[in-house]
């Protein structure tokens, strides 16, 4: 069954690169289907106004729960049979990983992106909405978007390529960084030199298992000098799945 996904959001266009490269191929080859809605489409005034100040005070402006509500009850309703996960990406949320989307891929037939801009969605959506289907609010890291957005592009790119049937490349998914908990060796194409830089002669040397333990290495010095959080993540766990090596 493909992975279906929607979006609610007050900025349809946003989300056209959903169409694009992988995640359009997707779609054509009948892996993953991809509904973007408007939420405006769920207002009701002639301004179609989906935001209102905060009650007790404070800058900016708070998402109403009315069109939230009516969005959600007709959008989480329309695969009789099916139940949704509804995903809210936000900065205050778990962080969303590479286990976070090979989960997701494997696990999840149908997600709802709920996407949200000025300072928020009123509470009491997630406590409705929680209460009848599986809910996360999931972060990027930790840093600060306008809005849901562009992390909505972010994770479904990085759970539509794990979809089983995707990319037409298992080994490089397998091999890639954030599989075995390490990062990426460096990779060199032709010419073997180029202004003045040349490839490691391990790599133009023909000795498979060299070049494997020179990529293991690249590996280990890398993530020890870019990721120490990783590094110690790798160490402390003796089962690493570690690839690269026979
Ligand atoms: Cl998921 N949303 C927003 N608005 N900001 C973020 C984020 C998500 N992840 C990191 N920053």
């Amino acid at each position: 069954m493909a992975l279906r996904v929607d979006v609610i959001t007050i900025f349809p266009d946003y989300l056209a690169p959903l169409q694009l490269s992988l995640l359009g191929r997707a779609q054509r080859e009948g892996l993953l289907e991809v509904h973007v809605h408007d939420l405006r489409d769920w207002t009701h005034d002639r301004h179609r106004t989906v935001d209102d100040t905060p009650y007790g005070g404070g800058a900016g402006m708070v998402m109403r729960p009315e069109p939230w509500g009516e969005a959600l009850d007709e959008v989480c309703a329309s695969l009789p049979g099916r139940t949704p996960h509804v995903v809210v990406p936000g900065p205050g949320g778990d962080v969303f990983t590479q286990r976070t989307a090979g989960t997701m891929a494997l696990e999840l037939d149908w997600v709802v992106f709920v996407c949200g801009r000025y300072e928020g969605i009123d509470e009491r959506v997630y406590l409705e909405f929680a209460r009848r289907y599986p809910l996360s609010v999931l972060s990027l890291g930790d840093y600060v978007l306008n809005g849901g957005e562009v992390a909505v592009l972010a994770m479904t790119e990085a759970i539509a390529r794990l979809l089983p049937g995707m990319v037409g490349n298992e080994a490089s998914l397998e091999e890639e960084s954030h599989t075995g908990g390490l990062l990426e060796y460096p990779v060199y194409t032709k010419p073997a030199s180029w202004r003045g830089h040349e490839v490691p002669p391990v790599l133009l040397s023909g000795h498979h298992g060299q070049i494997a333990d020179w990529r293991h290495q690249q590996r280990l010095e890398r993530t020890a000098a870019r990721r120490p959080d990783l590094m110690q993540r790798y160490r402390e766990d003796e089962d690493h799945g570690d690839v690269g090596r026979s």
